[in-house]
């Protein structure tokens, strides 16, 4: 068991933009977030990961950097940003900020320079490439609707930006660009940040052979995700920058299986702390965007149970997580946002803090927020979701109406609201009407009132972090499935060094019973202890029982 920092860490997710306006301009800033350093230390938690505050035009909220040792002007200063580290450090919160290297902005100045003529110093920081006569030079597909290329009349070419045309990619193959990557890593690192959350970093490395893409799914992915040289490319970078330093590095790989991402994360290759893994998130989208899909409980637990292994028999790690900046809330997709609300969030919460990883908390998840209910097209302000909008009014298959309600359950919108921090005007978030409407549950779903209550979501969340402090199975135990085939109940074990922990989560509405007589090692197991369960009432451990609609019971024996 190798032991580190960020495997015992519980990491909260911070969209700076939504969390606290400090000047009154509707936008949130980093000054916002010193004002709220104590509310992340109630929490409890280890680590804070922000999502990027560097230069912007701001095209894809930060994904799309103009200067990468800069900060946002709406955000604040350099100054503001070290204040939040060097305050963040005093309470023992470690900082892990975004780091975007897979494109920049076409408002960077190296994309200035480059789109200028075919022989510009900077022409090969970016892919350029010639049409094939009136059409893009492959079919490759962006992730935000259209092709993959955009014509530049300037020099007569395309460039290739895999997101929105204003995020060119750049060109990994060109050993110039790999050395101005390490070095405003090596930067960022001498100013005392303690490690970086990498976007699409497994889109580095393109085919240089750019064919056409065959493959189901996005077009292209086949030859611009792992590709050739994505491993080489990374194994030098961790070298060159944060091998050198303790620090956690989390790699966001779309298109990763468990078997790919165990190349990114098995300790002795050297690459990331962990990887984000996407696939138990596509279980309501296995028919694309427009159609929410059916999915069974005993699908996710494979699914978990497959990548648990696979890293655990390896030395793998991964994150634990549910919703982020790019995902709707998860209640509303995986639990119940009406009558057992409180219930599931609670219940699934427990399922992120209990598997082997590390778990990410994403802003309002801990007060159980729930999806929108924007009752206008023109309220949703993100790329994709108005990418989606668009190809679904000229598809013609889904009314207005159907559109409206899709794009309410899928939209990253939903996890970008302001963060509500009470009941007043503006939920306590701005001053001024915010840059995206509030979600309309403010009122009863908000901070203030998650605080006063003794039963809240974030109490609970609160007892998880202090748990996984007190007892290190949390970390370090090894996962064990048991009871494959129930249909309602997700159980697993946790075996550590001192004590293991035995898991029961009801991901119905409905009791469900469970029979542990036939798993052998529960069978001399008579006494375990309840130290955390999401109803009031505790129940003594027995090897047969009954869960009650979305409970969740931690034992430990
Ligand atoms: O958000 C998604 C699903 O709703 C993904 O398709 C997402 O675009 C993909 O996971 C990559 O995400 C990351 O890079 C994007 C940025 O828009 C996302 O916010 C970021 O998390 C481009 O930088
Ligand atoms: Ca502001």
């Amino acid at each position: 068991m190798n032991k580190k920092w960020w495997k015992e860490a519980v990491v909260y997710q911070i969209y700076p933009r939504s969390f606290k306006d400090s000047n009154g301009d509707g936008i949130g800033d980093i000054r916002g977030i010193i004002e709220k350093i104590d509310y992340l230390d109630e929490l409890g938690v280890d680590a804070v990961w922000l999502n990027p505050v560097y230069q912007s035009p701001n095209d894809d909220n930060g994904y799309d950097i103009s200067d990468y040792k800069a900060i946002m002007d709406e955000f604040g200063t350099m100054e503001d940003l070290e204040e939040l580290m060097d305050l963040l450090h005093e309470r023992d919160i470690k900082l892990i900020m975004d780091l975007v290297i897979n494109h920049s902005s076409d408002e960077h100045q190296w994309f200035e320079e480059s789109r200028k003529s075919k022989t510009n110093p900077y022409r090969d920081y970016y892919v350029w490439k010639d049409g094939k006569e009136d059409n893009p030079p492959n079919n490759w597909q962006s992730f935000f609707g259209g092709p993959a290329w955009e014509y530049d009349e300037q020099t007569e070419q395309y460039y290739l930006h895999l997101f929105s045309r204003k995020q060119p990619d750049l060109n990994w193959e060109n050993p110039a660009v790999r050395e101005e990557i390490y070095d405003l890593i090596n930067w960022w690192l001498e100013k005392g940040i303690d490690g970086f959350r990498l976007d699409v970093i497994n889109l580095i490395s393109k085919d240089q052979r750019f064919l056409d893409g065959k493959a189901p799914g996005l077009t292209g992915h086949e030859y611009f995700a792992n590709g050739p040289r994505v491993h080489e490319f990374i194994q030098t970078m961790a070298a060159k920058t944060y091998g050198n330093y303790d620090a956690m590095t989390v790699g966001e790989t779309p298109f990763v299986d468990k078997d790919e991402a165990l190349k990114f994360v098995a300790s002795d290759r050297k690459e990331f702390s962990m990887i984000i893994p996407f696939e138990h998130l596509e279980l309501d989208r296995k028919n694309g965007w427009e159609k929410i899909s059916d999915w069974k409980l005993t699908e996710l637990k494979k699914l978990m149970t497959d990548w648990q292994y696979k890293l655990q028999e390896n030395d793998g790690w991964i994150s634990l997580y549910f919703c982020n900046h790019d995902q709707p809330r998860i209640v509303s997709r995986y639990g119940d946002d009406g009558k057992y609300r409180k219930e599931s969030a609670k219940m699934l919460a427990t399922m992120l803090h209990t598997l082997r990883g590390t778990p990410f908390i994403y802003q309002g998840e801990e007060i159980g927020m729930k999806n929108i209910n924007f009752d206008s097209l023109t309220d949703f302000d993100d790329i994709e979701t108005r990418g989606y909008i668009k190809s679904a009014q000229k598809s013609g298959e889904l009314n207005s109406a159907e559109i409206l309600e899709i794009a309410n359950y899928r939209s990253r919108d939903n996890a970008r609201t302001p963060m509500p921090w009470n009941d007043s005007d503006y939920a306590g978030f701005s001053e001024a009407k915010p840059w995206l409407k509030l979600n309309s549950s403010y009122s009863e779903i908000n901070v203030e009132q998650d605080l006063k209550s003794s039963d809240s979501v974030f109490k609970y969340y609160q007892k998880l972090i202090a748990l996984r402090k007190e007892y290190p199975v949390f970390a370090y135990g090894e996962y064990k499935l048991i009871l494959p085939d129930s249909e309602n109940i997700y159980a697993y074990l946790r075996e550590g060094k001192d004590n293991n922990l035995l898991v029961l989560l009801n991901f119905s509405d409905q009791l469900s019973n469970f029979d542990l007589t036939k798993e052998d090692e529960l069978n001399s197991v008579v006494q375990a202890e309840l130290i955390l369960t999401n109803y009031s009432t505790p129940v003594e451990f027995s090897i047969q029982g009954e869960l009650k609609p979305y409970e969740a019971r931690v034992y430990i024996y």
